[in-house]
């Protein structure tokens, strides 16, 4: 159920050797911009794309006047579904056809070739430059150097933690707000009861993982016969969320919640959980939370094995080339985009915090 990305067998970018560097280059699977085939009405971006994008005609693209306009995309791997919808959309949108020159580099979950990717990026003099940081900390430094070449910087997905004047935009989901949700509904579920908290982190420093930890945190608070017995990182990858599964349920046995910050991790946490003979889901004795609500995340959800699944919204490239053709018309733009999302719940469930789940909902999913 882990899709594998297929970011590695595409054309090397001629740019590549200098972006990448050290053992990172041989690791890092990295592809970039001619790929991008699929016609824009393929993609399935379009349905959930601000409509001004989704119907833009051909006359009011960048390109107008031929010139491709150059964007480089830091992105930050292929750890998860999410991660494969995301790069999908921005390959999309960012076409030639759309008008783009699209530079994109896998970073593989490593912050110091995403720095050394951006420092390419600038080195080119790339139009616009995209990054979905890793990491929140450590961006001042390549933020002010894109700053000196005068190259605006898209701070995507993830957040940073410097001053919102080192970049010129940033848009994501609000994952304190998802956090909050997660812990909102499990109050309501629980009605009262107590809960035995494992919670499998995301990546250790990324603006997902200190978000959706910090407002699961808030709503913990608030109920006092709630206990998180341990909270470990799981990587957001499935392999990670079974290890971390696995050496839970070596040392704790009084659990009654599962709180996965993925839906790759849920799976390899259901696997570990299989394995031990433990059952999960609405008939089962532990209640497991998720992150992302991808397809495969919501067919558990709505087979009643994840409970409740958060979504956070991958199809976030509209946004972002929303942006760039403000900024190409000489507008201004807001500092933040909100991209919105809604948590869902297995069939059963009623929830003022969450949709149930019903094979009509799954079916019109556009990712
Ligand atoms: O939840 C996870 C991915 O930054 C929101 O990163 C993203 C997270 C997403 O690897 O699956």
């Amino acid at each position: 159920m882990l899709g594998l990305l297929n970011v590695g067998s595409v054309a090397f970018s001629t740019y590549l050797p200098l972006i990448l560097c050290g053992n990172a280059a041989e690791e890092a699977p990295a592809s970039t911009t001619e790929e991008a085939e699929a016609p824009a009405e393929e993609a399935p971006a379009e349905e959930e794309a601000p409509a001004e994008e989704a119907e833009a005609p051909a006359e009011e693209a960048p390109a107008a006047d031929g010139e491709l306009v150059s964007v480089g995309f830091a992105q930050v791997g292929h750890e998860s579904d999410w991660r494969a919808a995301n790069t999908k959309n921005y390959q999309d949108t960012f076409s030639a056809e759309n008008g783009y020159e699209l530079s994109f580099v896998d970073c593989d979950n490593d912050h110091a070739v995403q720095i050394e990717t951006v420092r390419g990026f600038i080195e080119q003099e790339l139009d616009y430059i995209c990054i979905a940081p890793i990491q929140s900390a450590g961006w001042d430094t390549v933020l002010q150097e894109a700053q000196d070449a005068g190259i605006p910087v898209l701070i995507v997905d993830r957040a940073v933690d410097a001053a919102d004047t080192l970049y010129t935009t940033a848009l994501g989901c609000d994952m304190v707000a998802e956090g909050e949700a997660a812990g909102n509904w499990l109050a309501e579920y629980l009605d009262g009861k107590d809960a035995n908290i494992l919670v499998i982190e995301g990546s250790v420093g990324a603006s997902a993982t200190l978000g959706r930890t910090e407002g699961f945190n808030n709503i913990v608070a608030q109920n006092s016969n709630w206990k998180v017995l341990d909270s470990q990182s799981g990587d957001f990858t499935q392999a990670g969320g079974q290890e971390v599964m696995e050496s839970f349920i070596k040392s704790y046995s009084d659990f009654n919640v599962v709180v996965c910050q993925n839906d790759n991790e849920a799976y390899g946490a259901m696997d570990a959980m299989d394995a031990a003979g433990i059952t999960y889901g609405v008939d089962g004795d532990v209640t497991i939370i998720s992150f992302d609500a991808t397809h495969d995340g919501l067919q558990y959800t709505l087979d009643g094995k994840i409970t409740c699944n958060v979504e956070c919204n991958p199809l976030q490239a509209g946004f972002a080339e929303e942006v760039i053709k403000k900024l190409e018309a000489g507008e201004t733009v807001d500092k933040w985009t909100l991209v919105k999302d809604e948590a869902f719940v297995a069939p059963g469930i009623e929830s003022q915090y969450a949709v149930t789940m019903s094979q009509e909902v799954l079916d019109g999913r556009a990712y």
